[in-house]
């Protein structure tokens, strides 16, 4: 796969870093199928404040937009939920790109009926995913869609 594939990781920052650990998981699998445009997602300093940044919220809006654009592919951790992911994911779906949503169903959490519905089997694709499975999901997910 080529690494000039843009990829574009959505986690919640300002929903709640509890699941920061698994951001780190998943980006970590994403680096070997492209550049990953939003690793500051998995900034473990950042707290759900977001008070790492020196931005203002519209550069980081515009900024992130931008780099939505540009993606070629967008990957979502959902469990956590999350407004701006939640934009993002609307956004994206509107920009056409492909989508992934992974969510984890043992959080004890029912994902939103606005993400879960939107799913196609195709194009916006939500899977149900235990941490243990993020390696061959994302192999898996990877080999099909030829992006
Ligand atoms: C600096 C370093 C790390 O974070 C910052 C400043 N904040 C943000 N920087 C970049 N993207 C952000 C920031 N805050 C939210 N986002 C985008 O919205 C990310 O792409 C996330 O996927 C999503 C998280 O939204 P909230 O509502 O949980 O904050």
């Amino acid at each position: 796969m080529a690494q000039a594939q843009k990829i574009y990781f959505c986690g919640s920052i300002r929903g709640g870093r509890d699941d920061v650990h698994v951001y780190q998981r998943i980006v970590h699998v994403l680096r070997t199928y492209g550049t990953v445009l939003t690793e500051h997602v998995t900034d473990g300093q950042l707290t759900d404040t977001g008070e790492v940044s020196e931005s203002g919220d519209k550069q980081i809006h515009d900024r992130d937009l931008d780099w939505l654009r540009q993606s070629h592919v967008v990957v979502a951790e959902v469990t956590q939920p999350s407004l701006g992911v939640g934009y993002e994911l609307g956004r994206a779906k509107d920009l056409n790109k492909p989508v992934l949503c992974l969510f984890r169903p043992e959080s004890g959490r029912r994902l939103s009926a606005m993400i879960r519905g939107a799913a196609d089997g195709q194009r916006f694709v939500v899977l149900d995913y235990t941490q243990d499975q993020v390696e061959s999901i994302l192999n898996q997910y990877f080999s099909q869609n030829k992006i």
